[in-house]
């Protein structure tokens, strides 16, 4: 199996934590090479950056990548069988039936009948009446959930189809998902996540064709903080006005009521409701589950993947890592259809005009008002709906925009936290380590591998005062950092390395930044799948964080072609892609607006992603 050949050697042994090798003194570095590297070399890279489009077209895509369907979805029984969830549709079915059936019977039995008297489903409260009816506020509020959550769904389930499986630990090892809607991961050792990602039909997925994460993250990210500013104005206004009571169950009858409330629904002789009043007791515990515990806990499970944040709150991390986090925030989704549809089945078949007129016009007759109101709406809905992919696909640039905005300033607040190494130790360390992007092609670099990099030299220049070459034998030369830490793939897989190699701090010390040197750009052999060379843009303040750092050595041993020789990019506040692999040259900017598009990197340039990614 390929994967254990690349285990580390010490996998499995016990070994003590690594220290950090510590902040090495400036006039301890050898004597920096004499420089041969001329702005004009630098200068030479930037002609061999692509500017990408500022449209989507499908057909050339990500480097034309051709659409791939996954497989229905399953879950994993034992150690490897694995049980297609379309089962559970006639199932279902069956089961339903057969509760319709128990339900029925129930109901015949003495007992139960009086159960049902003493819990007839509602629990009468005697100030009810003060909170009955609904204000528009809870429609407005409740239309703008609804409306928002369409984005958010379909733009998360995009999101997810970028590394089509789940997991409970963050090694990410094939065959060791819980739940997966792609076949097996192949044999091929360099196969990719990106190779591994599949489709969706554009009126499902946002914006649907495959590896479009980087934009669907802009409409999940960028939506959430409104459907979460929507949330927080819901949560002071119902604890202002005493509203709480409504959707707080106060009583443990709330759960002998719930049951009662089951039985009718299942027999088929539905509750008498009078939700302007109060809910029925398991209508109020869905709703409770609902508000008070999916929504914070789709929160706290999606800054569960956060990098900068899992870096730096290891405590938390280490039960809610990425992986417990994103299969727990796939839950909570799955937690939210099963709610939506079921809400929606009972909001139809009970009452619906009555129920249309409490939420979308605060009245409680059984007038058409709601109705066309309601149907208003839903206009809205649809021509979002309809309307979400191909605004998209024409005006990427504007999503990438407009979902920085609103993410941005989360994101660049989380980015300002420089963890200490020492999270994780050898046996940590992830047995299997997926591999990604675009391996290099170019004869230059083939030549350069087949001499083991005798003639590599890594090039740094730009506004530092002391441009240097470094050979590989030089850069072994100076201090040596080690560090074990967690690599974050946009796509969702992660997994644990020892990464050694030399901190960006030591080569600070030796090339000398300017002041006016805002970001440090790495320019790799390799290009992207639309062509130019990939390369990406660091601000410089996190050069010189304790796990940023330049590796070649990888679980001990030289880094391998697929994970980037001779060297590459660790900054561990950012997520994977940002960590250029094959890396050739390194220049200090101003800015990066003259960079290749402009963007701050070529996945931002080419594929709509944010120069910051540290959630
Ligand atoms: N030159 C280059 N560097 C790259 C990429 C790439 O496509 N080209 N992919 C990035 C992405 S998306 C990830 S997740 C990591 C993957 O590193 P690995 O293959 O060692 O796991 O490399 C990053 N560095
Ligand atoms: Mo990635």
């Amino acid at each position: 199996m390929l994967f254990r050949e690349r285990q580390s050697p010490y996998f499995g042994a016990t070994l003590p934590a690594m220290a950090d090798a510590g902040d090495p003194d400036p006039e301890e570095l050898p004597e920096p090479a004499r420089s041969r590297v001329s702005p004009e070399a630098i200068e030479g890279f930037r002609e061999r950056l692509t500017r990408g489009d500022d449209i989507v077209d499908p057909a050339t895509w990500a480097g034309s990548v051709p659409e791939a369907t996954g497989i229905s979805p399953r879950v994993r029984i034992g150690r490897d069988k694995w049980f297609n969830l379309l089962w559970l549709l006639p199932i279902g079915f069956v089961l339903l039936i057969t509760a319709v059936a128990v339900a029925k019977g129930l109901r015949d039995i003495p007992a139960v009948h009086s159960f049902m008297e003493r819990y007839p489903g509602t629990i009468d409260v005697p100030d009810a009446e003060e909170r009955a009816g609904f204000p528009a506020w809870v429609g407005w509020q409740h239309f703008f959930n609804l409306f928002m959550m369409t984005f958010i769904i379909r733009s998360g389930v995009q999101i997810m189809t970028d590394h089509p499986r789940l997991y409970w630990t963050r090694h990410s090892t094939p065959g060791r998902d819980w739940f997966r809607f792609q076949k097996p991961v192949p044999e091929d050792p360099l196969w990719t996540a990106k190779q591994d990602s599949v489709s969706l039909p554009g009126q499902i997925g946002l914006p649907g064709i495959r590896h479009s994460i980087g934009l669907a993250r802009w409409w999940h990210l960028g939506i959430n903080t409104l459907w979460l500013l929507n949330g927080l104005i819901f949560f002071v206004l119902i604890f202002a006005t005493g509203r709480w009571q409504r959707l707080v169950p106060t009583s443990w009858e709330v759960f002998p009521n719930a049951v009662s409330v089951l039985i009718q629904y299942f027999s088929l002789e539905w509750p008498t409701e009078n939700s302007w009043a109060a809910y029925n007791s398991l209508q109020l515990l869905a709703y409770f589950l609902t508000v008070f515990v999916a929504a914070p806990l789709a929160l706290v499970t999606g800054l569960g993947m956060s990098p900068a944040l899992s870096t730096r709150f290891k405590r938390i991390s280490s039960v809610l890592n990425i992986q417990v986090a994103r299969s727990l925030h796939f839950l909570v989704m799955t937690w939210f259809l099963l709610f939506i549809v079921i809400h929606v089945t009972l909001v139809v078949t009970t009452e619906l005009l009555r129920n249309l007129n409490h939420m979308y016009a605060a009245r409680n007759d059984a007038s058409w008002v709601g109705f066309w109101v309601f149907a208003a709406s839903m206009v809205v809905v649809i021509v979002g709906w309809v309307a979400a992919t191909p605004l998209t696909f024409r005006r990427p640039r504007l999503v990438q925009r407009v979902g920085y905005a609103l993410i941005g300033p989360a994101q660049r607040l989380f980015e300002h936290i420089d963890s200490k190494p020492g999270q994780y130790t050898e046996e940590d360390i992830s047995p299997y380590f997926w591999h990604n992007g675009k391996y290099p092609e170019s004869d230059e670099y083939k030549a350069l591998f087949n001499n083991n990099f005798a003639d590599y030299r890594l090039r740094i220049s730009g506004l530092v005062d002391n441009p240097v070459d470094l050979d590989m034998g030089q850069l072994r030369a100076l201090p040596h950092h080690e560090q074990i830490t967690q690599h974050f793939c946009i796509q969702g897989w992660s997994g644990i390395a020892k990464w050694g190699g030399v901190s960006m701090r030591t080569i600070m010390d030796v090339v000398k930044p300017r002041p006016e040197a805002k970001w440090v750009v790495f320019y790799s052999f390799a290009e992207g799948p639309d062509r130019g060379i990939y390369y990406d843009a660091h601000p410089i303040e996190q050069m010189s964080y304790h796990l940023t750092m330049l590796a070649y050595d990888m679980n001990d041993a030289a880094l391998s072609f697929g994970h980037g020789a001779p060297l590459r990019l660790r900054n561990e506040v950012q997520l994977g892609f940002k960590l250029v692999k094959w890396i050739q040259a390194i220049e200090f900017v101003e800015d990066f607006s003259e960079v290749g598009g402009g963007y701050g990197g070529y996945n931002e340039d080419h594929e709509f992603f944010g120069y910051r990614q540290s959630i």
